[in-house]
């Protein structure tokens, strides 16, 4: 007999396109635009529906500074090589648009130390601060929760600590990250190095432990779904209250498996905390490096986590290597 599994969806309802009721608090369907397409593609991971879209004043912003920035990075990657494309797209990793250079301070400085980082900057602040007001005026038209919003303002909260506010308190522009792709890895593990290795920062456990925390919990949410789409558990409303359902069947299983079950709606609170906690966590550590704690790694051995290599544990204990490994 053929298990029943299902990954990916399966049967793709097809109608007329949906456009959408008029909302009396604000979009009317008329200004929803783009003519509406299909694709089997969308169909399997979503809804196979593209469009229309609502833009308003906040996606027009969002947009046009978006891209603003999206150029400004871009074509001074592309002066750096030439103006040649082939170099661009050969290099296109390594290349970077910096921050300007510590001797400029909080300062303004010229186009092409640093200025242009300034500009490009400025623009995806307002960028992402317009998309933010997006989530929320439209939840409001829709007389929904501020759920996306507030988890969004979570990522933005890790987004300004990095680029806005640790600069600040720190007296300089310098201090920001670098706009491309290998750049701002070698800013991440250069950061981590020049404050002492990062792992020992406790913020930056507790945004792990939430970071992972969020793929377990959506893992376990996805996969138990899945397993009870053959009695209607995707169907979550209407398998609330019913005995004997997938819900009961889902939530049953892992009581019985670890002693301790979410309900259908508590599930989505500990999706969305576990998720809101991870940038939360990590912009208080950021904020606290090199403004309160100049190296996370001795910090740590003076709260006692990490050892003093004092001979005390570890391999030192054996009074040398060799000895560890039993060769001595
Ligand atoms: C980045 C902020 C919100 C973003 C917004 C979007 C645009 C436009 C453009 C599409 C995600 C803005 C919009 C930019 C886009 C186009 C065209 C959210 C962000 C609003 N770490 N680490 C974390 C791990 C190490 C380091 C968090 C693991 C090393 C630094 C997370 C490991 C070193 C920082 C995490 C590991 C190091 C972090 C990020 C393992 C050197 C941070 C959470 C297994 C490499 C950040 C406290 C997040 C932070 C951060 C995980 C290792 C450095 C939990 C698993 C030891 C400098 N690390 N890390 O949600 O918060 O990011 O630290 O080794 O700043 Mg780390």
């Amino acid at each position: 007999m053929i298990e029943y599994q299902n990954i990916f969806t399966q049967v793709q309802v097809r109608g007329p396109a949906e456009m959408g009721l008029d909302n009396e608090a604000g979009t009317m369907a008329a200004e929803r635009m783009g003519t509406p397409w299909f694709s089997n593609l969308a169909g399997w991971i979503g809804n196979a529906q593209l469009g229309p879209v609502y833009l308003g004043w906040t996606g027009m912003i969002g947009l046009a500074t978006g891209l603003a920035w999206f150029f400004i990075v871009g074509i001074s990657m592309l002066a750096q090589v030439g103006w040649s494309l082939p170099e661009f797209l050969r290099q296109g990793f390594w290349l970077a648009l910096e921050p300007p250079g510590p001797e400029h301070g909080l300062s303004m400085p010229p186009l092409n130390d640093g200025g242009l980082y300034i500009i490009a900057s400025f623009f995806l602040l307002v960028s992402v601060c317009t998309w933010w007001m997006r989530t929320y005026l439209l939840a409001q038209e829709q007389k929904m929760g501020k759920h996306v919003a507030w988890a969004f303002a979570s990522a933005i909260w890790l987004f300004l600590v990095l680029g806005l506010f640790r600069p600040v308190l720190m007296g300089s522009w310098s201090e920001a990250v670098p706009y491309g792709i290998f750049p701002h890895l070698d800013w991440t593990t250069a950061f981590s190095i020049r404050y002492g290795n990062l792992y020992y920062n406790p913020f930056h456990c507790l945004s792990i432990v939430f970071l992972y925390g969020s793929v377990l919990l959506f893992a376990m949410h996805g996969a138990t779904i899945l397993a009870v789409t053959r009695f209607g558990g995707d169907r979550e409303l209407e398998q609330i209250y019913d005995r004997g359902t997938a819900s009961e069947r889902a939530a049953l299983f892992w009581r019985w498996t670890m002693g301790f079950n979410a309900t259908m709606e508590g599930i989505h609170r500990w999706a969305w905390w576990f998720a809101v906690l991870t940038p939360i966590t990590g912009g208080i550590g950021i904020l606290l490096t090199g403004t309160v704690v100049d190296n996370w790694f001795i910090w740590a051995q003076e709260h006692n986590f990490a050892p003093m290599y004092d001979g005390s544990y570890g391999y030192d204990s054996y009074g040398s290597y060799e000895a560890f490994i039993g060769k001595e």
